[in-house]
């Protein structure tokens, strides 16, 4: 039987037709299935082995305030990172600290900062860090950031061979960062001397401060290699 005689009415035609597309549909049907009971069923196929896209769905939480410190003061900034729901995990938690000092009449005498952390109020293993930065110069203030899921970079990716509970366990925050994040940010004024002895032309300065954690959920879909 060649394929002259598998086409030569049109009933013929009509059953070639649907077997190619029986064929096709069979194993596409058979690729998909685990994939879909996996996303519905409890636990379900989500061991098994398969081609994702893994996509963050970010949200972020910010707290901004702007304080004004004199030479030598401290100020404590608290930021409050609550527990989410159990689908939606930390990427990370950063503070940025920004001044710009131009109190001064001439170049030079540029106000600095320092900043350090306290996180012992903070559920998890956490390193404390420092930071300094002068008021100026394009680059001002000083930022810290601390991954609460190892690695965190929030952009997309398509791995194969690899289950969805595999990329769940390697985007994962332990269920830590949740608790009082602290900063104290200490000001370092500097001032020219003043026209009158005893005169001071640069007192202070201020400084903006900006809190964010960024909340992310894991969407993994399948991917399929259609050639
Ligand atoms: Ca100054
Ligand atoms: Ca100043």
């Amino acid at each position: 039987m060649d394929f002259q005689d598998l086409v030569d009415t049109p009933r013929k035609i009509k059953t070639l037709v649907g077997t190619i597309a029986f064929l096709v549909a069979f194993p596409v049907y058979f690729a998909i299935m685990p994939s879909l009971i996996g996303e519905t069923g409890p636990g379900g196929f989500s061991s098994s082995s398969g081609s994702w896209s893994v996509a963050f769905e970010e949200d972020i939480v910010s707290l901004s305030e702007t304080v004004n410190l004199e030479d030598g003061e401290t100020h404590e900034s608290i930021f409050e990172v609550l527990e989410s729901d159990s689908s939606v995990s930390i990427g990370f938690v950063e503070i940025v600290v920004s001044c710009n000092d131009n109190d001064d009449p001439g170049p030079g005498f540029t106000d600095s900062a320092d900043g350090n952390s306290d996180l012992s109020g903070v559920s998890g293993d956490f390193s404390d860090q420092s930071a300094s930065g002068n008021c100026g110069g394009g680059d001002s203030g000083f930022s810290m950031r601390w991954d609460v899921t190892p690695n965190y970079s929030g952009e997309g990716y398509e791995v194969e061979g690899t289950s969805i509970s595999e990329i769940e366990s390697q985007w994962d925050d332990g269920g830590f960062g949740i608790g009082e994040w602290i900063v104290g940010i200490t000001a370092d004024i500097s001032s020219p001397p003043g026209p009158i002895i005893g005169d001071i032309v640069d007192s202070d300065e201020d400084f903006d401060i900006t809190w964010n954690v960024v909340y992310y959920e894991l969407v993994i879909t399948p991917v399929f290699d259609i050639a």
